[in-house]
């Protein structure tokens, strides 16, 4: 085989990688614009901080307690008729709502509660915070349609 010919084949394999990196890619992009499966929710559901209530003047640490109706509580992970009408809650500390089509997610400011806590104690520094539920599938994905808490404005003393 001549050295042309080598260097033909070449090129073409790297011509067919490309090709096939670019249908990869674009087969990703539709997945992705289909969006991840969704669970959903009874339309009536509720979602909201029992405590703190809006406004409050507090010293910490803070305990939070998450209020909810309509859907259940189970631990991240669950699977099957556990997984059913359940969900776990994310408290959002002084964070915007994240995109509710994909798994939330995991730092300081979304914090998950995997192993189905109704409550927590934050640590917060003093000054005003904003805190915010989210409640999310045994993926970590909000429910359809998303169930969030209104937020709540306090200031840590
Ligand atoms: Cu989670």
């Amino acid at each position: 085989m001549s050295a042309t010919v080598r260097s033909r084949i070449a090129r073409s394999r790297i011509v067919n990688a490309r090709l096939l990196a670019a249908l990869v890619l674009a087969a990703v992009a539709q997945v992705h614009a289909a969006g991840l499966p969704r669970t959903p929710r009874p339309a009536d559901a509720e979602l909201y901080i029992i405590s703190p209530v809006d406004g409050a003047v507090v010293r910490g640490p803070v305990r939070v307690q998450f209020g909810l109706r309509g859907l259940g509580v189970a631990p991240a992970g669950s699977t099957g008729a556990a997984a059913e009408g359940t969900g776990h809650h994310h408290l959002l500390v002084d964070a915007p709502l994240p995109a509710m089509d994909q798994p939330l997610p995991k730092d300081a400011q979304h914090i998950h509660f995997g192993k189905g806590q109704t409550e927590t104690e934050l640590e917060l520094a003093p000054g005003k915070h904003t805190l915010q539920l989210v409640f999310a599938d045994a993926n970590h994905i909000p429910h359809a349609p998303p169930l969030v808490s209104k937020p709540v404005h306090i200031t840590v003393r």
